[in-house]
């Protein structure tokens, strides 16, 4: 049997989950290391020092260690869905919009989520940040029903992780934004298959065993 990629994953982490969507979507078959952040196996540890999640270990020995570029290999791989082929715009396009994501959103979402770890006027002017953001990605809506596209791409997997994060901290804020193309959109895509098949909870990988097969078995227990 030919060796699987590894992938080392948290179930909860918004750069993980993107990695897993892109994943699943291209039918790459993987051996997912759940990790738990707080106790990090030493192999996730000797494949990349950094010690963030994900990470894709290839057959090969080559380390893929930002989620974006786990998701770019998986599509260069199988694209099924045209993920990397929007209706409107290209790549580039995606990738730039991408960037605002994890660049500023990102910034103004930990601001926004975890307010003691920082100065006060920083949780305002982050609010006021991360909504502009959110009411532009809405705006962008009503041109098509994703991002850049008629169909969901790979922008849309790839912001939508942080936007439920967002949006979950205050299920109330969330619906009572003017909003509706946005909240329709991460909507559509919470409740989704593709989602469900990356979210199934999983023990904690130890050291020195086997993962889970990934993307998992139809019916596999949550
Ligand atoms: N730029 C990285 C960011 C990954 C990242 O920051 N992941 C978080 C979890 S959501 C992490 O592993 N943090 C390390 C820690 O909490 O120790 C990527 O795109 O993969």
């Amino acid at each position: 049997m030919t060796a699987l990629p590894v992938l080392y994953s948290f179930r909860r982490c918004p750069y993980a989950m993107r990695a897993r969507l892109a994943l699943a979507v291209s039918g790459q078959a993987c051996e997912l290391r759940e990790v738990v952040l707080k106790n990090k196996p030493q192999g996730l540890l000797q494949a990349s020092p950094k010690g963030t999640v994900p990470v894709l270990v290839l057959p090969g020995g080559e380390v893929l260690e930002q989620s974006l570029d786990i998701m770019l290999w998986a599509l260069s791989q199988r694209d099924p869905e045209g993920w990397l082929t929007p209706s409107q715009g290209n790549l580039e396009d995606m990738q730039a919009l991408i960037a605002e994501c994890d660049g500023p959103f990102k910034h103004a979402l930990d601001r926004c989520k975890y307010p003691s770890r920082y100065p006060h006027a920083d949780i305002a002017a982050a609010r006021a940040t991360a909504e502009a953001w959110l009411g532009l990605l809405d705006a962008r809506l009503s041109a098509q029903p994703h991002l850049l596209s008629t169909h969901a791409a790979l922008a849309d997997m790839a912001i939508a992780p942080f936007v439920r994060q967002f949006a979950g901290m205050d299920a109330d804020w969330w619906a009572a934004q003017p909003w509706p193309r946005l909240q329709a959109w991460l909507a559509q895509w919470q409740a989704s298959d593709l989602l469900a098949s990356v979210m199934h909870k999983l023990p904690a990988w130890v050291d020195g065993t086997k993962g889970v097969p990934f993307p998992h078995r139809a019916g596999m227990a949550d």
